[in-house]
């Protein structure tokens, strides 16, 4: 292997242990954040990030709202800067989930600061800098210093904030389960480890050029993060959707060439495997996760990838996505793209005030 992506594919491939640090980084807290969760009598969430992490914010509202029956929503931060009135309803106390690696973006930073000016609520911070500024604008955080990164797309650092969110939701939710997710770092290592040689080979096959992830619910966040991966690591042509969506026109771009990577969900898996079969039928390859494989009984048309977690459905989403980024990462050599160093992006959009 060359030199280039040396960061990265570490990154990858360390989050097993990054993964359980994160697990003792939670379980030190948990008792003030349920605390702090309790006495804040929340009406609503609102979570916020830019790019990667508005993407996990995505997730991450999907399974508060599941898991708690709070209403939660994700917007990006840009939008909570420019459109605050059509987002904060009037008289709610809301809980604002900002969620940034660097802690320093400058549009979550920004809708921090509003945020707090407006007295809308509390702040939980999710991110990787406890020094940071995002830090010093919350109520609450969650930080796993740990999880920083050589490199610029975000891997190990996205998938330790998720673990977070999925702890503080289990934990807020009452679960009894929550000592299952302590399973989590053990499964990801075995899935590097088996599926390693598939993501690799399906990277390195030239006759791969589009690549569509496909996802439902929690899973449609963990989707736009794959594709935003393949993205900015690899500048392969990548596309993300709602699994049922993709029958509504962006199906008119499947041909020989593309790569279905389909996110099953446990409560829609047949709905969706029927929607990747249909795009087999057309000509696609397809790659299936599943956390069983008894949801892909018949589909011997996909490659498969099968989480084989047993846990229940909130605790499932961060296994999806090791595979997917060394999936990226195989791609980007083969483009000979630096993994480390993506084209145009820095680690940190920093910008002019936009309104503070
Ligand atoms: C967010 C982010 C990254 C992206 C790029 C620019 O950063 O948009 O997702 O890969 O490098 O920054 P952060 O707020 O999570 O630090």
């Amino acid at each position: 292997m060359s030199e280039q992506g040396t960061h990265t594919f570490a990154e990858i491939m360390s989050q097993p242990t990054i993964w359980a640090e994160g697990l003792e980084i939670f379980a030190k807290q948990a008792a003030s954040i349920m605390d702090f969760w309790e006495r804040g009598a929340f009406d609503q969430m609102i979570f916020t990030g830019c790019g990667s992490t508005y993407y996990l914010s995505l997730t991450g509202a999907a399974l508060f709202q599941a898991l708690t029956g709070t209403s939660a929503r994700a917007y990006p931060a840009s939008e909570l800067v420019f459109y605050p009135e059509a987002i904060y309803p009037r008289d709610k106390k809301t809980l604002l989930v900002t969620v940034s690696r660097s802690g320093e973006t400058t549009e979550t930073l920004e809708a921090a600061q509003l945020f707090r000016q407006a007295g809308k609520g509390q702040i939980l911070a999710i991110s990787c800098y406890s020094d940071s500024r995002l830090i010093a604008t919350a109520d609450t955080a969650l930080v796993a210093d740990s999880a920083r990164e050589q490199s610029v797309a975000q891997t190990r650092s996205f998938g330790t904030m998720l673990v977070l969110a999925q702890l503080l939701a289990a934990q807020v939710a009452g679960q009894s389960d929550l000592q299952a997710l302590h399973t989590l770092p053990e499964r990801c290592a075995a899935l590097l480890q088996t599926y390693h040689p598939l993501a690799q080979r399906l990277g390195e096959d030239h006759h791969i050029q589009r690549f569509f992830f496909l996802g439902s619910h929690t899973l449609y966040g963990i989707a736009c993060e794959a594709m935003l991966k393949m993205k900015e690591m690899s500048l392969a042509y990548s596309e993300a959707f709602h699994t049922l969506e993709f029958r509504h026109g962006p199906m008119s771009m499947v041909n020989e060439n593309t790569l279905i990577i389909g996110l099953l969900s446990e409560a829609t898996h047949a709905h969706e495997l029927e929607v990747l079969h249909e795009m087999h039928k057309r000509g696609a390859r397809v790659l299936a996760l599943a956390d069983q494989a008894r949801w892909l009984a018949g589909a011997d048309w996909a490659e498969q990838v099968i989480l084989d977690s047993g846990l229940p459905a909130g605790a499932r989403p961060a296994l999806y996505l090791p595979v997917l980024q060394l999936l990226a990462y195989y791609r980007a050599l083969t483009n000979n793209q630096n993994p480390d160093r993506p084209t145009n992006l820095d680690a940190v959009v920093s910008l002019k005030p936009l309104r503070a």
